[in-house]
């Protein structure tokens, strides 16, 4: 069997979505999804013009041999742009290889090691009261883990907060918007959110909280300890993860669990924070870091240093990334947490599925390969539209992390 045609499809079904389709000689296809937020036709522009020529005529059995060739044969190595490409490939392969096997993807990595994947959802609202209805939603509808986000007061705008209840997306605008941000407001609301929320909802309910890259390391420890007496399951990217040490000073001071690495591209962003146990879940995405191949080497070295698996699932991951991070997490043995924000009827319409949502768990469902597939006709319907994530200034103007 040969690849025989790649294409990069682009489309727009509420949001902007990149996938590779790949197809064989012998009429089987695959797909993998290259959605990188706000840095869309980087990646498809990569796969066109330096990925998709040397695919063609290549063996797609040979899923290593092709991912070590991407990585290591473009010389310039990692970097999300590269990752996300690389992944799309990986991905097509792996669904490539399970409808020849006539396996779900799952099957193939070792079967599966747990009954579902149990996920979380966002729970957002600009006040407390507010908030507590949108857990109850969640609770409602079978989960058993919740996000919560809240407005902090004084602020205008707030990371993880909208309009919409069960759909949030942050890239609101084709130049990027501006937020302003106060740390010390915010770090005087938030337990406060906590202590109301655990208290409505008793010891049972998972909860988590996204700080989105915005504390330094020493008031990332103040948050951690003042959300002690309500457990949180995780406290999500406390600071900015360039400096993998500075988790040590975190560490130091809080029990609170922390989660880390939606924006990880390789093992080696989070090979430090892993290997001296500096977080307690790893939260790389099968899109982002080198597709199915690389985010298992990154869970098996996570799995050695009792870290466990939390992959990131927004809502620029198509529903490619999903059914693939799904397969991945219901096979490794040191899964935690899957996100799960749901996608808008029309993304859905444009990429069928087979993983279904119940009782709080996820199921990748039992189709030969990935168990996703993409109308073009309705993909085609959709054209691509600009849009960039905000950007965030401290209130005196300073540009900050968003
Ligand atoms: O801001 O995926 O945990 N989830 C998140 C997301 C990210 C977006 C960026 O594209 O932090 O909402
Ligand atoms: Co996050």
């Amino acid at each position: 069997m040969k690849i025989a045609d790649c294409r990069v499809i682009v489309t727009c079904p509420g949001r902007n979505f990149v996938t590779l389709k790949i197809e064989t000689d012998e009429g089987v296809t695959g797909i993998g999804d290259a959605t990188l937020n706000g840095r869309e036709l980087a990646v498809a522009t990569y796969l066109t013009e330096h990925v998709v020529p040397a695919l063609t005529g290549r063996d797609p059995a040979r899923i290593e041999d092709t991912w070590q060739y991407l990585y290591k044969g473009a010389y310039w190595r990692r970097g999300p742009v590269t990752m996300s490409a690389i992944a799309a490939v990986d991905m097509a392969l792996w669904d490539i290889k399970g409808k020849v096997a006539g396996l779900p993807v799952y099957q193939l990595l070792g079967g599966r090691s747990r009954d579902g994947v149990t996920v979380y959802g966002h729970a957002n609202a600009e006040t407390v009261d507010e908030v507590l209805t949108e857990v109850d939603r969640y609770v409602q509808l079978g989960y058993r883990a919740v996000r919560v986000q809240t407005g902090v007061p004084g602020l205008a705008t707030t990371y993880g907060v909208s309009k919409d209840r069960l759909f949030y997306e942050p890239a609101d605008a084709a130049v990027a918007s501006e937020a302003t941000w106060d740390t010390a407001s915010y770090l005087a609301h938030t337990p406060g959110v906590f202590a109301r929320v655990r208290d409505a909802f008793g010891p049972g309910l998972k909860l988590l909280h996204d700080v989105h890259h915005r504390l330094t390391p020493i008031e990332a420890a103040r948050l951690g300890k003042s959300l002690e007496p309500y457990a949180l399951t995780w406290m999500e990217d406390p600071v900015p993860a360039e400096l993998q040490q500075g988790f040590r000073l975190i560490r130091q001071h809080t029990t609170t669990p922390v989660a880390v690495g939606e924006v990880f591209n390789t093992v080696w962003d989070c090979q430090q924070l892993i290997t001296e146990q500096l977080i307690d879940y790893v939260r790389t995405t099968v899109v982002h870091a080198g597709g199915i191949t690389h985010l298992r080497r990154i869970f098996d070295l996570a799995a050695l240093y009792q870290v466990r698996s939390g992959s990131h699932g927004a809502t620029d991951l198509s529903p490619v990334s999903m059914a693939a991070a799904l397969h991945v997490d219901l096979a490794i043995p040191n899964f935690g947490l899957q996100e799960y924000m749901r996608h808008t009827e029309e993304t859905d319409a444009v990429f069928p599925h087979g993983y279904r949502f119940e009782n709080g768990y996820l199921h990748p469902g039992e189709q030969p390969g990935l168990g996703v597939d993409i109308d073009e006709e309705a993909a085609a319907r959709y054209p691509y539209r600009p849009k960039a994530l905000p950007v965030n200034r401290l209130v005196d103007g300073t540009l900050h992390d968003w």
